[in-house]
């Protein structure tokens, strides 16, 4: 990756009070022009290498749920591609969920691809931390698509003040469950958020917002990045259904319960005590893990 790349990627981009605080009142908030279009084809091949060989394109579509249908879903490359760790590592990206979340500092909880193929389905409205053993509503995801996402291939859309409301937290991501959330008396008061993303912009929304996106209508992928941050000093919470017990054994290795996590899979990405410089340096190098294992 050349300096200037990786200067975009190390660099400052200003938060507002006034951001912070609408992202605490709307859940959601969309950044534009956070990166230079040149940074992210950097992570392009890496994305489609690992969407390409997914394990769920290999049962046919009619044989899909919906939450298979919505995209393809590849975790943690920065595990498997050297290439996508400086994004992932990236103080400029750490640095804005620490502000916006009003935190001292931000690690990591995971990464993914999010690919909603050509002609690919809808995401269902759903929020995000039902799935995370995280005992905090300090998390954040950061939408990073890595082209524009014109209105026919299904930008991410929010539903604004939904992380104030318990409209189905205890719901998956699914058909059923979409009819359940969207039958809420609560769910007519919100205010629905769509519009296209150019590259380069990002959005980001705490673990508590409902969000979903429309089918992709056109013959071509929409490749996404995203990464999830979590507050430094959040204790791993007792897990409490299927998904959250495999959340903690993929995401979370050697937490212990009422403990801070910091394992290894969780790398401090940014922290106001400038304790963050040269975590991407420190980092497990690819060819020395297997799995969630570090080998010696
Ligand atoms: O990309 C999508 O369609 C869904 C993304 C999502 O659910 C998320 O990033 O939390």
């Amino acid at each position: 990756m050349n300096e200037s790349l990786q200067e975009d990627l190390r660099g400052h981009y200003e938060i507002s009070d006034e951001q912070a605080s609408q992202l605490n009142r709307e859940g959601f908030l969309r950044l534009p022009g956070v990166l230079d279009p040149a940074t992210l084809g950097t992570v392009v091949s890496s994305v489609h290498h690992a969407t390409a060989h997914s394990p769920q394109l290999a049962r046919p579509r009619r044989e899909r749920s919906a939450y298979e249908m919505a995209f393809v879903q590849e975790m943690n490359l920065w595990q498997r591609y050297e290439e996508i760790r400086p994004l992932v590592y990236s103080p400029k990206l750490a640095r804005i969920a620490a502000e916006l979340l009003g935190v001292d500092g931000v690690r990591l909880y995971h990464d993914q691809a999010l690919v909603k193929e050509a002609l690919g389905g809808k995401t269902p409205w759903h929020c995000d931390q039902y799935y995370w053993p995280l005992d905090t509503d300090r998390t954040l995801t950061a939408w990073i698509p890595l082209d524009d996402v014109p209105l026919e291939q299904g930008p991410l859309a929010f539903a604004k003040g939904s992380h104030r409301v318990d409209v189905g937290r205890e719901l998956d991501i699914s058909e059923a469950s979409e009819q359940k959330i969207i039958a809420h008396d609560a769910w007519q008061e919100f205010e629905l958020d769509e519009a296209p993303f150019r590259a380069g912009d990002i959005s980001v929304h705490l673990g508590w917002t409902f969000h979903g996106a429309r089918p992709n209508n056109t013959d071509s992928e929409r490749s996404v990045f995203t990464i999830i941050y979590v507050a430094d000093g959040t204790p791993l919470a007792e897990p409490v259904t299927q998904g959250q017990l495999d959340d903690r054994e993929k995401w979370l290795p050697d937490s212990r319960i009422g403990e801070p996590i910091d394992s290894w899979l969780n790398p401090l990405l940014w922290h106001r005590d400038g304790s963050h410089v040269g975590a991407l340096e420190r980092a497990v190098p690819i060819a020395k893990r297997m799995g969630t294992i570090v080998l010696d």
